[in-house]
């Protein structure tokens, strides 16, 4: 299997809740590696722009309001098959329908509010990885 990176944000609701560690405990738990991580508090451009797949859709405001919120951790998780093993450890979009011990049944109150974000692919991944983090603030491990 390959190796991966995928990027991965701890939502405002989830770092309010003050469960950054125990979601951090989750990727570390399935294998995958934090090589990059930071605190940010987005601004509304940033986040319109993160979200921007989503800008006709009648959540959009509700969603960039949500995101500006509050601070948000935003981190680089590497492993094997790394896309989609986040996506199994989020759980689905809406808690109601997430499975049970994933991190959205576990931490998230409803669809707007989510605890977590995940890339969907390996292409939107690198394109999320690079609007985050330069090259050199990624630790990959020597050890
Ligand atoms: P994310 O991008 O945040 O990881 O979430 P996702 O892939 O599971 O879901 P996506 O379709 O990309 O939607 C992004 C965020 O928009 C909100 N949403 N609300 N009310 C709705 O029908 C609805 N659909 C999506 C969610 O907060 C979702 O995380
Ligand atoms: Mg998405």
């Amino acid at each position: 299997m390959a190796i991966e990176r995928t990027f991965s944000i701890v939502k405002p609701d989830a770092v309010a809740k003050n469960v950054i560690g125990q979601i951090y405990n989750r990727f570390e738990t399935a294998g995958l590696k934090i090589v990059a991580s930071k605190m940010v508090h987005l601004s509304k451009e940033k986040a319109e722009g993160f979200y921007a797949e989503h800008s006709e859709r009648p959540f959009f405001g509700a969603l960039v309001e949500f995101m500006t919120s509050g601070p948000v951790m935003v981190q680089v998780l590497e492993g094997e098959n790394a896309v989609l093993k986040n996506r199994e450890i989020m759980g689905a979009t809406n808690p109601a329908e997430a499975l049970a011990g994933t991190l959205r049944a576990d931490y998230a109150d409803s669809i707007d509010e989510n605890a977590c974000h995940g890339s969907d692919a390996l292409e939107s991944a690198a394109r999320e990885i690079a609007y985050f983090f330069a090259d050199e603030e990624i630790c990959p491990r020597t050890r």
